[in-house]
């Protein structure tokens, strides 16, 4: 059985996602954030030493970072489901998303959060940021501009690991001036194997 250690309003929950749309069976083992610093429990490190989730533990395996853990239950479990023919052009755009998630959309948009938190201190540095913000959410506009997902009409893995991208941007306010983005994250959310996923992993204020 696949246990996913999953932390609330976090990344883990476009995992279970993912397993949703696979139908495979999965257990979760649950952690909550501390309310005052937001920071996953302690226990959370006898998985995964970074003390941080997704991590899933599938027959003694253990794997972290959510875009290998993507990559992973599609390439074991997927039955070619969730994925394009790795033969195909299509796979390398695929991977590329994949990497383009964490690697680097995500990066503007936590610096905009933390950077937030110093107030007027940050000033100097909202320019900048705010140019990437909008560099990356306008690439990924772009890319949702013809089709409804991002490799084409079907949802694959790309879109998953995606997802928390279009989230976070949604909760900063940010998807105004993005008109495909925000369609997709909206097409994306009534799945009804997204609308599963919410009810197996409780609290994820990503998901308004
Ligand atoms: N790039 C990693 C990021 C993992 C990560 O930072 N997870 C956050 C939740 S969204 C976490 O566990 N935070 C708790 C903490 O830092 O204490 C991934 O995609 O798996």
């Amino acid at each position: 059985m696949i246990i996913v250690h999953h932390l609330n309003n976090s990344r883990s929950q476009r995992i279970l996602w993912l397993l949703e749309e696979l139908g495979l069976p999965y257990e979760i083992k649950r952690y909550q954030r501390d309310p005052k610093t937001n920071l996953a429990p302690p226990e959370l490190k006898a998985i995964n030493a970074l003390g941080k989730s997704p991590v899933i533990e599938d027959a003694g395996k253990v794997v972290i970072e959510s875009g290998a853990i993507v990559d992973y239950l599609i390439r074991r479990h997927g039955a070619g489901r969730l994925q394009p023919d790795p033969a195909s052009a299509d796979y390398d755009q695929y991977v590329q998303w994949l990497h383009f998630a964490e690697g680097s959309a995500m990066l503007p948009l936590m610096l905009n959060l933390y950077v937030g938190r110093l107030g007027d201190a940050g000033a100097p540095l909202h320019p900048r940021i705010e140019s990437e913000v909008a560099n990356y959410l306008g690439y990924l506009n772009d890319a949702l501009a013809t089709t409804p997902y991002l490799l084409g009409d079907e949802l694959s893995g790309a879109d998953i690991q995606m997802s928390f991208i279009g989230e976070i941007a949604k909760a900063q306010g940010k998807l105004q001036a993005y008109p495909h983005l925000a369609a997709w994250v909206q097409r994306f959310q009534a799945r009804p194997a997204y609308r599963q996923a919410l009810e197996q992993g409780g609290e994820y204020a990503f998901a308004k």
